[in-house]
């Protein structure tokens, strides 16, 4: 691909935490804030590429910030070449490893580079990948969590309406109560209160033994769930692919595959049905176009994981586009969220992703 000509002036790191309009619970851990690591990615020809990336823990949000400033400091003055960029990255960190935090700090570099390409070429950035698409299918991930008050329904299907309210046909519930009864009770009051066309995903974080998965699996295989995500850990692929073949219901996988590689893998070992990449852990935008391009090959239904302010884009350019995951917590510090109608995300159709800080926000949630 023939890229616009930008040189690197220079990269900021900043740290916000949000708090979450509805804390997520899942089967792991209690989430009420969203700590995020912003990138802003200067040019010498005036131009600004950004991302932001989600850090899961405060703690990592610091950690991160060091990472990218170091990298920051390495590009000074390099071409503007996603590839170029990557490689100098990847080689100083090659001794301590160019995974976990530091891949996803690559990743979001990656994700400032071709959103500054995008902008210079005054194109939104699905165009500029090639897409002509204007929407995409999105579900409301942004509540129905496992919480400590749980025996309530009455609170699950009032939320679960709640979520579907914003123009939304699909919702995802998180999975993984001690006993599978209340699970089950938790799917049925959803099931029962959205309409019967609105879709029902599900999310066990990884909770679940081989074993366990297959029964519980099997137990929920009349409840019309759309998909089961992540009922085993997320390396095990021949457990995953055991799961897979047992149950009706698809499986859905891939959040934590760090790089179209592991996608390449777990693909070969048909590890699940449908496959989501989360855009930090997959590598960023060229990452993301590898894995789509496997997907594409072995025909698996490809979705995103976060970030659905750039995943609307890299969908939209998806030969196997599925299901954007929609949640709304970096809507408290850009400028212009995603929208939502009749069930798609519009795509943006400004230069680049369209993320803009807001900075008074920006400075109202500094963490540093
Ligand atoms: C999830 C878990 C933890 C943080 C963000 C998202 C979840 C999902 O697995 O798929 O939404
Ligand atoms: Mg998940």
């Amino acid at each position: 691909m023939k890229h616009p000509q930008l040189t690197v002036r220079g990269v900021r790191a900043r740290t916000v935490s949000v708090p979450m309009r509805r804390p997520l619970g899942t089967s792991a851990t209690m989430m009420t804030a969203a700590p995020f690591l912003l990138v802003d990615l200067y040019t010498e020809e005036g131009i600004t590429g950004r991302a932001h990336t989600f850090c899961y823990l405060d703690i990592a949000a610091p950690m991160m910030r060091r990472v990218l400033e170091a990298a920051g400091e390495l590009i000074v003055g390099v071409p503007l070449d996603p590839e170029r960029i990557r490689r100098v990255c990847q080689d100083h960190f090659a001794l301590l490893g160019a995974h976990g935090v530091v891949a996803m700090v690559i990743s979001a570099l990656d994700v400032a580079c071709w959103d500054a390409l995008s902008r210079a070429a005054k194109l939104p950035l699905a165009r500029y990948l090639g897409g002509a698409t204007e929407t995409v299918p999105s579900y409301n991930s942004n509540g129905l969590s496992l919480r400590r008050s749980d025996g309530d329904l009455g609170q699950i299907t009032e939320e679960a309406n709640e979520l579907l309210e914003p123009g939304f046909n699909a919702l995802k519930i998180r999975l993984g109560r001690e006993n599978p009864r209340e699970d089950l009770t938790a799917v049925r009051a959803v099931r029962s209160t959205i309409p019967s066309e609105s879709l029902l995903m599900s999310d066990y974080n990884q909770a679940l033994s081989v074993e366990e998965a297959i029964e519980r699996g099997r137990g929920l295989e009349e409840e019309g769930l759309y998909w089961i995500e992540e009922p085993v850990a997320h390396d095990d692929f021949a457990g995953s692919s055991e799961v897979t073949q047992a149950l009706g219901t698809p499986i859905q996988a891939g959040e934590n595959f760090w790089g179209p590689n592991v996608l390449a893998t777990a693909i070969a070992m048909t590890a699940m049905d449908y496959v989501m990449v989360d855009l930090m852990r997959i590598g960023g935008v060229s990452g993301w176009l590898r894995a789509a391009a496997l997907a594409d090959k072995a025909r698996i239904p490809m979705s995103s994981h976060l970030y659905p302010e750039v995943s609307t884009h890299l969908l939209g350019v998806t030969p196997t586009a599925h299901w954007l995951e929609y949640v709304d917590w970096a809507e408290a510090f850009i400028t212009a969220p995603i929208l939502i109608s009749h069930g798609n995300a519009k795509v943006p159709e400004g230069p680049g992703t369209g993320v803009f800080w807001d900075e008074d926000a920006v400075a109202h949630y500094a963490t540093d």
